[in-house]
């Protein structure tokens, strides 16, 4: 048996040793295929997940385009009233689910329950939302006249997630896309498929006891070529997919072929800036948690930390000081601030990384490597690394997901800084460590940062839910969570009335018969 309480989460969570991998809710449906999961944290088997089939993934669509035609007509209100049951049940189950995104992901035990947390969160956040889906009037220029905006349900909403947040971004997007009256078919990672499962099975008991219809939450598990029947398909008008550039690069460009929008949420490079005047006990914790936590493997993890010349040497001892305490381990155990990477290919790619950062120049000042022993048999566990770097080399402008953290140094004003923040090709996370009042607002201003995300005195990973989040440049400048994100799920329809007894044309334009 597995410790740590996981088995009777998995039995809490309805997984079985081989589960069903395509569902429309409450129904299910299995090939012959299957995707085994195996855990980063200790190499056993969790169970495995069947891969959708042909003519399964033609079930769920047919339910699911049926089903969007009854959903669009309940009032937003009443679909914010089965979110907030849904986030109800979250709140239940947060331990099990928790446990098993940190089993089968390999985060810590804490971030864990963050995940599930952002996942009550946003149903908070589209629960108040579903009374604001509001549009506009707009005064007319004839007489007589009004116009409107509405918006409108989408259709069916294709997710594509990636490993690292196995469970949340799922419901950034469901819990937004319900409310506004959307359907959802849901490809998670082949990294992580049983908490598209577990999700399924916890959404499929609130379907249930609503008597909604089949096809309001769909899952779909694969690789990468199930996903491909969701962004080549006509019917879905919607594709929101997170992962890596060369992922959405793909995916953007094929839905972009049949006219479809997509909401892309790719890689990062982000930065911290140190100034001369940064308060170290901010920075060294904002910095080390970006860097190391969730093993380096958020799309927001601190990549790079530019620091001033006359503050480097203290920045740096105090950062290299602080990994020193840093403990390697088993995620579940809540004393372990680092766990494994996700798999062995994760491994080489870290490794691989560091090895190209030193044939490039860099000095390593924390050593890093695969951590062997009892304890670490799954292979998947490696030391966080810092090495001082040039931006300018290959691998520094490359997104390694893995706890690599590149230290280098900015002389004169915080301009230099801001031009090494944006000098790589992604967009989407950024931090400035000031008290200058004057530095901040430059880092803020339209001549500062050129990330989706933009922070002061924090660092730049654990955004909170009720921002837009996302990214620009190669990141791929979707935005979901919070703020307004919500209208990229609806579709904007103008309205113009006339309840005059004339027909007076806009522009003045006199057609006279
Ligand atoms: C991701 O890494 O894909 O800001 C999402 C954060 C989290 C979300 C990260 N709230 O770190």
């Amino acid at each position: 048996a597995t410790s740590f309480g996981i088995e009777e989460a998995l039995q809490k969570l309805g997984i079985k040793e081989v589960n069903p991998g395509t569902s429309t809710g409450n129904k299910w449906f299995s090939g012959e295929d299957t995707i085994a999961s195996y855990s980063p944290v200790d190499g056993k088997l969790i169970g495995k997940v069947t891969v959708t089939t042909k003519e399964d993934y033609e079930k769920v669509m047919e339910s699911a385009t049926a089903a969007f035609k009854t959903f669009r007509t309940i009032p937003a209100p009443q679909r914010g009233e089965i979110v907030r049951q849904f986030g109800n049940k979250l709140r239940e189950l947060k331990e099990p689910l928790g446990k098993l995104v940190s089993y089968e992901m390999g985060k810590s035990l804490q971030e864990g329950y963050g995940e599930v947390q952002e996942m009550i969160d946003i149903c908070d956040f589209a629960v108040g939302l579903s009374r604001q889906l509001n549009g506009q009037t707009i005064p007319s220029e004839r007489p007589g006249h009004v116009m409107r905006e509405q918006w409108h349900s989408l259709g069916v909403v294709g997710i594509i997630s990636a490993f690292n947040f196995p469970v949340a971004v799922w419901a950034w997007n469901t819990a937004l896309a319900w409310v506004c009256g959307d359907v959802c078919v849901w490809k998670a990672s082949e990294k992580a498929p049983l908490c598209s499962v577990a999700c399924q099975n916890i959404i499929a008991g609130v379907l249930k006891e609503n008597n909604l219809p089949e096809g309001i939450s769909c899952i779909i598990n694969g690789d990468y070529k199930i996903g491909e029947m969701m962004t080549n398909d006509t019917r879905i008008p919607l594709i929101s997919a997170t992962g890596s550039t060369r992922m959405g690069r793909i995916v953007g460009a094929k839905v972009a072929e049949r006219f479809g929008k997509s909401l892309l949420e790719l890689g990062g490079n982000n930065a911290i800036i140190i100034t001369p005047t940064a308060d170290l006990k901010v920075v060294v914790p904002g910095a080390v948690f970006g860097a190391v936590g969730t093993a380096g493997q958020r799309c927001t993890s601190t990549r790079r930390l530019i620091i001033h010349e006359s503050v480097y040497n203290k920045v740096r001892d105090a950062i290299v000081g602080a990994y020193a305490q840093i403990k390697i381990g088993n995620p579940l155990d809540e004393t372990k601030h680092v766990g494994p990477l996700i798999d062995k290919d994760a491994v080489a790619m870290y490794l691989n990384a560091i090895e190209k950062a030193k044939a490039e120049g860099g000095n390593v000042l924390i050593e890093g490597g695969v951590v062997k022993g009892e304890g670490f048999e799954s292979g998947c566990y490696v030391k966080p690394a810092i090495i001082e770097a040039k931006n300018h080399y290959e691998i520094v402008q490359h997104e390694t997901f893995a706890p690599i953290l590149y230290l280098m140094k900015y002389s004169g004003e915080v301009e230099n800084a801001i031009d090494m923040q944006n000098g790589v090709a992604q967009g989407l996370s950024s931090a400035i460590m000031t008290n200058e009042m004057k530095e901040a607002e430059k880092f803020l201003s339209y001549s500062g940062s050129d990330c989706g995300i933009a922070n002061v005195n924090i660092g730049t990973s654990g955004a909170e839910i009720g921002g837009a989040f996302g990214g620009e440049k190669e990141t791929g400048g979707g935005r979901e969570s919070g703020s307004d994100a919500w209208k990229v799920y609806m579709r904007r329809q103008t309205n113009t009335v006339n309840y005059s007894d004339e027909l007076p044309l806009a522009q003045g334009i006199k057609f006279d018969l």
